[in-house]
């Protein structure tokens, strides 16, 4: 069975008002950094923003999140600029979400929703659709009555008609169910894409895997495409990377790696996606180093990081030994704008992915870091040299070994100043 979901709404809003919320513990200009983000990913949805504004409360409103004035100020505003959606750069609960949809009659979007959105347009394989379908179905699941015609064209492929009027209370537990089977379907389909890509992975089991990680925009692609030679999508718009790529990188010292670009991260990933992205993510949580790359020229950079650590936390990824890569120092107006994160992170490389500088002197470092952790090597041991298996074991790391009739076939990796030790038994490297 084919299950190509199209996930993009049939009829995306068009013109927004933004709404920021800043609460009693935040600070101002942070509430503005991020309801920029939230322009920016409206205007990567394809939305046009006609209006920005920001509520300061001590708390949410629990029937609105903002207050109740401030709902009654939005009627006028949304009809004298014709808006069609109001966007809060909060997560909303669904009563909060349904409440302000009777109040307003306008769609109401979160953070979450919107983040979900762009997801949704710009999945492009059959795996991150799928991943993105499992995200909203489940994010779908408790706000079923506004989602409903967005939902609609879920069904597109996944088998089996439904009837799309039912009186009031049925038509929404049909909705339920129907989402639930429909999860159900998603996941199963996801399971048999990640059986593919468990086998993938296990062919490059021996090779010394790097991933690159950051928050989207960061410029992960632009140094992906510059270390591999390869032309992935790089662009000025967040989340252009949605699917894992990974190629052979061969370093200064001729050791060769798996170099993998992954998906970016935000502020407030809904972790709907984090776990629906799993399977891609593998990239990141099976690395033997990451590369996290900052945008250091923009300036919430030192938010951003602490955003990323955050979902490395979240993917239990914190253990993996990760180098910090300053990126677009070409875009920095002086060098004071480094000066704090410097201190923070004095082993970081400065670099421009887009100009090329301090690209080879990473490269050096990187190669230097794993002729310490080793080469790949395959061996094949006579019976009677049981020494050379001891030495692998004891200074390197024995990734498999099969006893044969005649000899020991091992698959290792060997810091390169052990190897000469075990050099005769060399079948190729
Ligand atoms: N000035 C400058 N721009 C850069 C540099 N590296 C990347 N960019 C630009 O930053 C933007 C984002 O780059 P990408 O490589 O797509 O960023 P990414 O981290 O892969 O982003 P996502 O895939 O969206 O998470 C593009 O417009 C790049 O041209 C750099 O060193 N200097
Ligand atoms: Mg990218």
């Amino acid at each position: 069975m084919q299950v190509l979901y199209d996930t993009r709404a049939p009829n995306p809003p068009s013109r927004a008002i933004l709404i920021g919320v800043k609460l009693r513990d935040n600070v101002m200009h942070e509430t503005e950094e991020s309801l920029q983000e939230l322009r920016q990913l409206a205007e990567t949805a394809g939305i046009e923003v006609v209006c920005e504004t920001i509520q300061s409360r001590n708390a949410p409103n629990p029937t609105y999140f903002i207050g109740e004035g401030k709902v009654e100020e939005l009627k006028p505003l949304i009809e004298e600029l014709n808006a069609d959606a109001i966007i809060f750069d909060e997560e909303l609960s669904p009563a909060q979400n349904r409440n302000l949809e009777r109040a307003l009659d306008v769609a109401t979007i979160d953070r979450t929703g919107l983040i979900l959105q762009v997801f949704a347009q710009r999945a492009l394989t059959k795996e991150a659709r799928l991943q993105v379908a499992l995200a909203q179905l489940e994010y779908a699941l408790p706000r079923l009555t506004r989602m409903w015609t967005h939902l609609s064209r879920l069904a597109t492929g996944g088998g089996g008609s439904r009837r799309l009027r039912g009186p009031g209370e049925t038509q929404l537990e049909m909705d339920r169910r129907w989402v639930r089977r429909n999860i159900g379907r998603v996941r199963k389909a996801l399971q048999a894409v990640e059986k593919q890509r468990a086998v993938q992975r296990r062919n490059r089991s021996e090779k010394i895997k790097v991933s690159l990680v950051g928050y989207t925009n960061a410029g992960k692609s632009t140094l992906f495409n510059r270390l591999t030679g390869e032309s992935v999508l790089a662009e000025d718009k967040l989340f252009a990377t949605l699917d894992s790529t990974t190629r052979k990188v061969e370093l200064p010292q001729k050791q060769q790696i798996l170099l993998s670009d992954t998906v970016g991260f935000i502020k407030k990933l809904p972790h709907q996606l984090v776990a629906a992205f799993k399977a891609t993510l593998e990239e990141v949580v099976e690395a033997d180093l990451l590369l996290h790359v900052v945008d250091v020229s923009h300036p919430e950079a030192e938010a951003q990081i602490a955003a990323v650590n955050e979902v490395l936390d979240d993917l239990e990824a914190t253990d993996i030994p990760m180098l910090m890569i300053f990126n677009k120092i070409d875009n920095l107006q002086t060098e004071d704008d480094l000066q704090i994160l410097r201190s923070q992170y004095p082993d970081a490389h400065l670099i421009s992915a887009h100009r090329g500088d301090g690209v080879e002197t990473l490269m050096e470092a990187l190669s230097n870091r794993f002729a310490e952790l080793g080469t790949n090597l395959s061996l094949t041991i006579p019976y009677t040299d049981g020494k050379a298996l001891d030495l692998l074991y004891k200074h390197g790391t024995v990734l498999n070994a099969e006893y044969a009739s005649d000899a020991i076939h091992v698959k290792a990796r060997m810091p390169n100043r052990y190897l000469k030790s075990v050099s005769e038994f060399l079948v190729s490297s």
